[in-house]
C-alpha cells in the first residue's frame, strides 16, 4: 500500500513512528512543511524536515520533540560570546552539522529534495521524506508593532519560539508560496498513492503551508483516493503546541470540528476526533466528511499505532 503523509514537526513525526508500526509493509512517502524554515548564521535549517528525519531516525530529544538527543550547545555559547545572536533559538552543537551539510550542499548547487534525501541516506527514517518545494517558502506572522501602533511581520520561528505566539497573530503569510513549485516526486507521490493522510500536525503553519504550494492541493483533491485527517485539537484545545493562536489568525475557532471544515469535504473524506470531542462527530459528517471518535493521544508509539491503524481503516470505509 502506498501512502502519502503532509507532516508539519512534531505531532506529524511522532503519528509517522505509529503509522509505521502500524503498516510496516506500507511505501510511505512525507511531503514535509518547509515554511517553518530559518536562516541562522548563514545556515539553513529546516526544523519540520529535520523534525521527522530526527524522530524516524532515532536522534530525536524525545521529549521536546525538536533538535538532538544527548546534545550539548558549546558553539552556541561561543556565538553568544561573540555577541552573535539571536540567542532565543536553541541550536545544539549535533544539530549544527545537518545545518552545515544542508547548506553546503545547497551551496554547491543541489535542491533540497536531493540535500533532504542525502540527510535521510544517514539517519534511515524507513519512509521518503521529500519538501514541500525546493523554492524558498518562509511563513512570516504579522503582530501589532506595539512601540508605533501599527503592524509588522515577524518570521515564524521568532513568534513561536521567542514570543512563545504569547501576542496575537492578525495573519499568518507563508511568503514565496505562491512562486513555489511542489518538489520532484510530491506530485507523482500523490498521484500513485493509495491512501492520503492528515497527521495531528498545525492544520495552518504545517499543513496549510504545504497546501498553499500551488498545484499540491489541487492534486490531493483530484486524487480519487481516500483523504484521512486526525484532529489536532482535543477538547477546544492544541494537544501540543499553540495551534489555537494561529487558528485564530485564520478566523477557525480552535474545535476538532472546525478544523475539518476548513479543510473541507473537497479535501478531507474522513476525520478521527478524540473521544472527548465524540458531540463533534454528527457536525463533521454534516460537512461530508465520515467522522469517528477515538482516543487521540500519542502518548507511546503503540497509542500512535493505534490511531493510524484506525485513520486507515476509516479510509478503508470512505472508499467503499
Ligand atoms: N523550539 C523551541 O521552542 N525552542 C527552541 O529553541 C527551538 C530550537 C530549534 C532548533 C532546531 C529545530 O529544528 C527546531 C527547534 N525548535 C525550537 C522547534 C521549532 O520551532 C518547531 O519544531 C517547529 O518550527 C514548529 O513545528
Amino acid at each position: 500500500m502506498r501512502i502519502v503523509v503532509l507532516a508539519g514537526g512534531i505531532g506529524g513525526a511522532r503519528f509517522l513512528r505509529g503509522l509505521k508500526a502500524a503498516a510496516p509493509e506500507a511505501e510511505i512517502t512525507v511531503i514535509g512543511n518547509t515554511g517553518d524554515d530559518i536562516h541562522l548564521f548563514g545556515l539553513k535549517v529546516c526544523p519540520d524536515l529535520d523534525t521527522v528525519m530526527y524522530t524516524l531516525g532515532g536522534g530525536i530529544h524525545e521529549e521536546q520533540g525538536w533538535g538532538r538527543a544527548d546534545e550539548t550547545f558549546v558553539v552556541k555559547e561561543e556565538l553568544a560570546a561573540y555577541g552573535v545572536g539571536p540567542e532565543w533559538f536553541g541550536l545544539g552543537d549535533r544539530d549544527f552539522a545537518t545545518h552545515i551539510v544542508r547548506t553546503q550542499m545547497i551551496g554547491a548547487g543541489y535542491p533540497l529534495s536531493a540535500v533532504t534525501e542525502a540527510l535521510c541516506a544517514r539517519w534511515q527514517p524507513g519512509v521518503r521524506l521529500i519538501p514541500m518545494s525546493d523554492d524558498r517558502v518562509e511563513t512570516h506572522v504579522v503582530i501589532d508593532a506595539p512601540d508605533d501602533g501599527g503592524r509588522k511581520a515577524v518570521h515564524f520561528q521568532e513568534y513561536w519560539v521567542r514570543l512563545h505566539a504569547s501576542v496575537p497573530a492578525h495573519a499568518i503569510l507563508p511568503v514565496g508560496a505562491e512562486q513555489a513549485k511542489p518538489a520532484p516526486g510530491v506530485l507523482e507521490a500523490i498521484g500513485e498513492a493509495d491512501v492520503i493522510l492528515f497527521p495531528p500536525s498545525n492544520p495552518v503553519v504545517s499543513i496549510g503551508t504545504i497546501l498553499a504550494v500551488p498545484g499540491i492541493r489541487e492534486a490531493i483533491a483530484d486524487a480519487g483516493v481516500p483523504v484521512v485527517g486526525l484532529s489536532p485539537i482535543v477538547g477546544d484545545a492544541p494537544v501540543r503546541g499553540m495551534a489555537d493562536k494561529v487558528l485564530a489568525a485564520v478566523g477557525v475557532e480552535a474545535t476538532a470540528a472546525a478544523v475539518a471544515e476548513h479543510y473541507g469535504s473537497g479535501l478531507l473524506d474522513g476525520w478521527l476526533v478524540d473521544t472527548v470531542d465524540a458531540a463533534a462527530v454528527e457536525r463533521v459528517e454534516s460537512a461530508g466528511i465520515r467522522c469517528r471518535a477515538v482516543p487521540l493521544l500519542m502518548s507511546d508509539v503503540d497509542a500512535a499505532a493505534q490511531m493510524a491503524r484506525t485513520a486507515l481503516e476509516l479510509a478503508r470505509e470512505t472508499a467503499s
